[in-house]
């Protein structure tokens, strides 16, 4: 495989010519991190597309930093060297059609395009490369399409080529849209102020061609150079592909992104771009720091949890996961992880004694220096390791088994960290489940409200306080302590990705001694609507009693040697005190600026707390229709 680098730019917005410029964390420009992220796609010759006088610069990067296994081509985009004759002098670059088409007589096989001063991430050589099958008798090609809302930016607006593709994820039109603001409308002209869907793919310039796109690109210049205002206009790659796949001449797998991007435009973004490659450069740490061999491939991203940041990588023993603390949310993250250690381990013991030996129901944490379950890097992030449990997946709420199931196996695990040995577990987060002190912090924050978002949510506020006497729904004095996982929603169970049958109980972050009808709760807010709880359109959020009656039957067969009927006649009172403790949360949150939940766009934490403030007004219109089902269990 080759690659192909395109390192014309000058750098205009920028200041200066951004692709010799050291970002990385040893003083390595974004090419030389690019390159070496596409040797493990095999890359092995490379050629840079670069501006008629800067050759000489490129050349003296590579005599001050040699790189190893690659061929090197310098090759200058020349603004004279087109395909026909044309009357115009133009020393302007022509555009990214033109810069590709200048590399036409020195690629040989297929290869991968990439911009010089982007950051694709560790993942997209690869995954482009496998993209790139040839099949049929057109020629196919691959591109990594990114969510729009990922690639805007604060420091100015952008232009974007926004991909429609096929239901088969084949590209249909890219289309240019030159002016998109930070919030992802359009900022000039008849359109001006137009949302664009936030994730619909766009391009940022990550292909991978065969040389059959070389004539395509000929043939595109040429129609461009007879029709093109010649001082000016640039012709530009999106729109020789967007007319090759229109009339149907080539075929474009949309590829979603492995990794995030970053760019330098501005020269704020070289920051930004230098701390990605730092964090890189940390999670390899890490993985050292666990004793991983994880040379030959990168860390991906994983999982969709809202606190702690998890990435896979696939070792010669297996896949592992990564889990980096977030040191916001917990103020003694080695508790955190020492405590998840035991829990998991009690859990582990008990399933011994039951004869249950099968590796796939036991979650593994691994010790790192020490025999610590963490490892502390250079700049102070505390992470763990955990074996990835194979072909599993999160339980689906739309599936009944898989509710009772996953129902089950959570009313049988504070059942497990019980009988297991061990040491006790400790109250790592304090008045977790304290609703009435989380009442009181959104008060505060609301009287606060630091980022003047108040007057957008107060009928929220409102109705919350209304509502203040669920917070005192569980008299904690007259129930037992149990060991509780604390987070029991639903896609904390994992079950076979094949049978749905359930297997394991995860994320042990919070399992410490708390209330049986909290746990329930969690299981009903997550689970009983079939929606996630972000959903946008508040009709779909509704209580569907077949579904309560599936969690309550599951969780009180794995619950049956331990739970108590005081705790019992509790279970739909757990229900409606953890949604509505979940919407004081998110809306908390969501006044202090999004501090404690990752947020994917902004508002979200608020588009949260309504789905939850609905959830809870459906939960209480059938709220002894709901008792009575527990009752005839
Ligand atoms: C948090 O990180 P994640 O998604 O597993 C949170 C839970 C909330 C949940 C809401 C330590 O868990 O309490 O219910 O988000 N965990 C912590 O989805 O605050
Ligand atoms: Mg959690």
């Amino acid at each position: 495989m080759e690659i192909v680098i395109l390192a014309g730019g000058m750098g205009h917005r920028f200041g200066g010519i951004k692709q010799f410029t050291p970002v990385g964390p040893d003083g390595a420009t974004l090419l030389e991190v690019t390159l070496a992220d596409a040797r493990q796609a095999g890359c092995d010759h490379v050629v840079i597309v670069t501006a008629p006088g800067q050759q000489e610069q490129v050349w003296s990067l590579f005599d001050a930093r040699p790189i190893d296994h690659y061929n090197i081509s310098v090759v200058p985009q020349r603004p004279d060297d087109l395909p026909i004759n044309i009357p115009v002098e133009r020393t302007k670059p022509w555009g990214t059609a033109h810069a590709l088409w200048a590399a036409r007589n020195s690629v040989t096989g297929p290869f991968l395009l990439f911009n010089a001063d982007d950051h694709y991430g560790p993942n997209a050589p690869r995954v482009l490369a496998a993209a790139l099958e040839q099949e049929g008798t057109l020629p196919a090609f691959a591109m990594l399409g990114y969510p729009l809302g990922s690639t805007l930016s604060k420091a100015g607006t952008v232009s974007r080529a926004i991909c429609e593709t096929h239901a088969d994820g084949m590209l249909s039109a890219m289309r240019e849209y030159p002016v998109i603001d930070a919030r992802g409308c359009i900022a000039e002209g008849n359109d001006s102020g137009l949302q664009l869907p936030l994730t619909a793919p766009v391009s940022m310039n990550a292909w991978a061609f065969t040389p059959e796109i070389f004539p395509l690109l000929e043939t595109y210049l040429t129609k461009f150079l007879a029709r093109g205002n010649l001082e000016h206009d640039e012709c530009f790659l999106p729109a020789a592909i967007d007319d090759g796949v229109r009339s149907g001449t080539i075929k474009v797998k949309v590829v979603t992104a492995p990794d995030r991007w970053c760019g330098m435009t501005w020269p704020e973004d070289r920051e930004r771009v230098a701390r990605r490659l730092l964090e890189l450069a940390v999670i390899n740490q890490a993985a050292a720091g666990f004793g991983l061999d994880g040379s030959g491939t990168s860390p991906v991203p994983f999982g969709e949890g809202l606190i702690n940041t998890i990435w896979r990588l696939d070792t010669p023993v297996g896949p592992r996961l990564l889990q980096r603390l977030n040191a916001n949310v917990f103020s003694d993250p080695k508790a955190i992880a020492e405590n998840a250690k035991t829990a998991a381990t009690r859990v582990n013991n008990a399933l011994h004694r039951l004869g249950d030996t099968n590796p796939r129901h036991r979650l593994v944490y691994l010790d790192g220096p020490g025999n610590h379950p963490w490892f502390i890097d250079d700049a102070g992030g505390v992470w763990r390791c955990l074996i990835q449990i194979p072909n599993a997946r999160p339980a689906n709420p739309t599936s009944s088994a898989e509710v009772r199931g996953a129902a089950r196996a959570l009313g049988r695990f504070p059942g497990l960290v019980t009988a297991g040995e061990g040491p006790e577990l400790k109250e790592v987060l304090s008045g977790f489940h304290d609703t009435p002190s989380r009442l009181v912090a959104l008060l505060k924050m609301a009287k606060l409200d630091p980022c003047i978002r108040l007057a957008d949510c107060r009928k929220e506020v409102d109705r919350l306080c209304a509502l203040a006497e669920l917070a005192g729904r569980l008299p904690s004095h007259s129930l037992p302590t149990r060991s509780v996982h604390n987070d029991a929603k639903l896609d904390n169970v994992l079950v076979d990705a094949d049978s749905g049958e359930a297997l394991c109980v995860i994320d042990l972050d919070t399992t410490m001694p708390g209330l049986a009808p909290h746990d329930f709760g969690d299981l009903v807010r997550t689970a009983v609507t079939g929606r996630p709880e972000d959903e946008p359109d508040l009709e779909l959020v509704v209580v569907r009693e077949t579904v309560f009656e599936n969690l309550a039957t599951g969780y009180l067969s794995g619950a049956h040697d331990w739970l108590t009927e005081a705790e019992k006649v509790l279970l739909v009172d757990g229900a409606l005190v953890i949604t509505y403790e979940q919407a004081l949360r998110f809306l908390a949150d969501h006044l202090a600026g999004d501090v404690y939940y990752r947020i994917d766009m902004p508002r979200h934490n608020l588009q949260r707390t309504r789905a939850q403030l609905k959830l809870l007004e459906e939960l209480l219109a059938v709220e002894d229709n709901l008792r009575q089902i527990i009752a005839a269990i």
